[in-house]
């Protein structure tokens, strides 16, 4: 087996398969438990991608002390230098997007234009961040006393552990990674054991692009091996999640016994509101969109679309009818529409689901099958699936699935679309399709979510502005834009007095 691990893997065989070690100080290295797992393409199983480090507590200890050193030089590098390197390494990943998304595509599954996406999203995510070296703005304000002066500095947090999904792997480990470096901060991170190899590839990209040693080291493995411990490390200072509500939970409360900055980004049941006055064929374009790209696997995939009564019948007939007709299978050929599941253990959710749904009295209107016949039989796919004359009580339309399976809500108008909107636990985001100004406005203000499109699907956040949400999407916090520079920073008053004599702020005030 060979070990260069930074040559691209796309064209090896199963023999040949590549071995990749961590990334810690800059080095390549074994884990200290010896073992591995293996990465395989999930439209495929017989395409080994990789084999990756199985790591444990002790190797996240020696990416901390390494971050923990490369933190003393990199907190004094300028951000406008830190920048620079991003803005270079933005630059190397235009060149490779081709092979960065085929990479993807064989790791993770989705599609190949999707898998370009996400590459483009960490380059936005790149020049962005870049931008924000030269800003990270901070209030200069007037003094209360004479002849002092008052203002707030953004400074690094210190050692930041991440933790990624495996549906955007390149494009989500941007949004944790850029930030952090260009606010000064080092880094561990542990990527999805599904989707390593895009977490190499875009630290890769730095790497050439500059960055020191150190600032961004990568400890591969499990959750209960490497996450946990990069929650519990007492030396790291804040710690990003992308992931379950579940999870979130156990790394929340972790993570709150140190009282370390803590960034979680959980689930969603996204709704779609369609209106009776709504532009149809987009609606319905959309829906097709915002449920199946990505195989459904986005946390902001639409999964209840909620239909006024007036169109309800016309705009099923549309959905399934284009739903029977979407093009299922290996994401690299470039005429296929959707993807396989990630993993078994992920479409045999999405089946049982079927299951749920079918026993609680929806209607199943197409799909609810694997695929495994034939060019599938190597892969984790199924069938597009569409149920209708579903309650929003019901199970498939509270509990996130993370599979091509949606759900039809009937409404009667738009205080009724909106109270079952709402009625979950989770708000990440939501979409309404009207040409109703008033109704869009009512919607913008009244939809509980972190994110609201007006004629557009539920999915396709752009960078630069916050992404996340309310409820058991999170805690609060936000990623992107202006949100993540908030969080990979920490505030300190810094005031300068030159009056020469003891000023006592609120005792020594003029009369
Ligand atoms: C996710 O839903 O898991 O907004 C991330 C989008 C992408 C990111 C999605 N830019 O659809």
């Amino acid at each position: 087996m060979a070990t260069d691990t930074l040559a691209s893997p796309a064209s090896l065989s199963e023999s040949q398969a590549r071995v990749f070690k961590n990334y810690i100080d800059g080095e390549w290295v074994e884990s200290s438990t010896g073992e591995t797992f293996e990465n395989r393409n999930p439209a495929n199983t017989r395409d080994l991608v990789g084999i990756f480090q199985k790591s444990a507590r002790e190797d996240v200890d020696t990416a901390v002390q390494a971050a923990k050193r490369a933190f003393q030089k990199w907190r004094l590098v300028p951000a406008p230098r830190r920048a620079e390197i991003v803005f270079r390494a933005a630059e190397i990943l235009i060149e490779r997007k081709e092979d960065y998304a085929r990479d993807m595509t064989r790791e993770m599954g989705k599609v190949l234009a999707e898998t370009r996406g996400d590459v483009q999203e960490a380059i936005d995510a790149a020049y962005y961040n870049a931008g924000e070296g030269r800003r990270l703005f901070g209030p200069t304000v007037p003094s209360e006393m004479p002849n002092k002066f008052a203002m707030a500095v953004r400074q690094p947090i210190g050692i930041c552990g991440m933790i990624t999904p495996w549906n955007f792997p390149m494009a989500i480990s941007s949004w944790k990674l850029l930030p952090a470096i260009v606010c000064g901060n080092t880094c561990v991170i542990k990527p999805a054991q599904d989707t390593p190899l895009s977490t190499f590839n875009l630290v890769r990209a730095l790497a050439d692009a500059g960055l020191p040693k150190g600032v961004i080291n990568i400890v591969t493995g499990f959750g209960a091996e490497v996450g946990t411990p990069i929650a519990e490390h007492p030396e790291v200072r804040a710690v990003s999640l992308t992931g379950s509500s579940a999870v979130g939970r156990i790394v929340g409360g972790i993570a709150a016994q140190s009282f370390k900055h803590c960034s979680l980004e959980l689930g969603g049941k996204n709704p779609m509101i369609v209106l009776d006055d709504a532009n149809l064929d987009l609606a319905v374009e959309g829906a097709l969109w915002g449920a199946f790209g990505t195989t459904g696997q986005r946390c902001t995939a639409t999964s209840r679309i909620i239909v006024q009564k007036g169109v309800h019948r016309e705009f099923v007939d549309r959905l399934v009818e284009r739903a029977k007709r979407l093009k299922v299978g290996n994401g690299l050929d470039e005429t296929v529409q959707m993807g396989p599941a990630i993993n078994e253990k992920q479409l045999e959710t999405d089946l049982r689901y079927v299951e749920i749904g079918k026993n609680e009295g929806a209607k199943l209107m197409c799909g609810g099958n694997r695929l495994d016949q034939g060019e599938y039989q190597h892969g984790w796919f199924m069938e597009p699936t569409v149920f209708v004359d579903v309650d929003p009580k019901m199970r498939i339309a509270q509990e996130e699935i993370f599979g091509p399976v949606v759900s039809v809500i009937p409404c009667d108008g738009m205080e009724d679309a909106v109270e079952i909107a709402n009625g979950i636990e989770y708000g990440l985001s939501s979409a309404i399709y009207t040409k109703d100004v008033n109704k869009a406005f009512t919607a913008m203000r009244d939809l509980y979510a972190g994110i609201t499109y007006i004629n557009a699907p539920t999915i396709g956040a752009e960078v630069h502005l916050p992404f996340g949400g309310t409820k058991a999407t999170g805690n609060g916090h936000r990623e992107g834009g202006v949100g993540a520079i908030e969080f990979y920073t920490e505030w300190k008053s810094v005031y300068v007095d030159y009056s020469d004599k003891l000023q006592k702020a609120q005792i020594d005030r003029p009369e």
